[in-house]
């Protein structure tokens, strides 16, 4: 007889990502899948002049297809569908990599300052260890009830959409040190940041987005980014297609 595995995601995780609006899952992806994607997105960004900001971002319909299909297979669709909706569609991926040259942390920040419409959900997945020193990411449990005061800043690294540190005055904070092949699964009201990359050596993320497909969102009709949602689960009232 063989053995089945455990689901990832059950009661405990989702009363969890609800009381927190994020939730760590350990091993989503084994670590040589993850590297292979490491490589292709490093490729892309390779080709490209270089990025301050350290973010690259594919829609749905322009992402490798590799990458794509992953951002749509069995590992992930029963974690958000558990967690989230049974009707689940794929915006877009985001590479985010700290190095030597890159090295700041990403400010505090709502994903939602960036987005308008319904609650988008992304899944942080770890393409390098993520430590405290290589810059992993920190959160505010609890913290998405409620849309903090934006502040907006004009630099080079991007992020523009920040939250000041003193609004998050009594809040606790998380520091999230994963290893390569966890993910990390929040609501775009989950207050976030990451520390800086002190090491000089790389630590890559992908971030994907997702939407419930069966709620009518406004967003994306007019973003080229968002216009062909990709279908990974149930059915789509926005137009998102397998
Ligand atoms: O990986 C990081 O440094 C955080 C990136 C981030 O928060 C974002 O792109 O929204």
């Amino acid at each position: 007889m063989t053995a089945t595995a455990a689901p990832l995601v059950g009661p405990a995780e989702v009363a969890s990502f609800n009381r927190d609006g994020f939730l760590i899952v350990p091993g989503l992806y084994a670590p040589e899948a993850v590297l292979e994607w490491k490589r292709i997105m490093s490729d892309l960004v390779a080709q490209e002049p270089h990025n301050q900001s350290g973010v690259r971002v594919w829609g749905a319909d322009n992402l490798h297809p590799v990458l794509r299909a992953g951002m749509g297979d069995d590992r992930i669709v029963p974690v958000l569908t558990k967690l989230i909706s049974p009707d689940m569609e794929f915006l877009s991926a985001k590479a985010v990599f700290k190095n030597s040259a890159t090295k700041f942390g990403s400010p505090w920040h709502q994903d939602c300052f960036y987005w308008d419409g319904n609650a988008k959900f992304s899944v942080w997945i770890a393409l390098d260890d993520a430590t405290i020193p290589n810059g992993c990411l920190r959160f505010v449990p609890g913290s998405h009830v409620k849309v903090f005061p934006r502040i907006v800043i004009n630099e080079a690294i991007g992020f523009g959409n920040r939250i000041d540190e003193k609004d998050l005055a009594g809040w606790p904070i998380l520091d999230v040190a994963v290893k390569r092949g966890d993910a990390v699964v929040f609501h775009d009201r989950a207050v976030h940041s990451s520390h800086p990359n002190v090491t000089g050596a790389d630590r890559w993320s992908l971030i994907s987005t997702y939407r419930v497909a069966s709620e009518k969102d406004a967003c994306g009709l007019n973003n080229d980014l968002w216009k062909f949602p990709f279908l990974v689960s149930g059915r789509s009232v926005n137009g998102g297609a397998r």
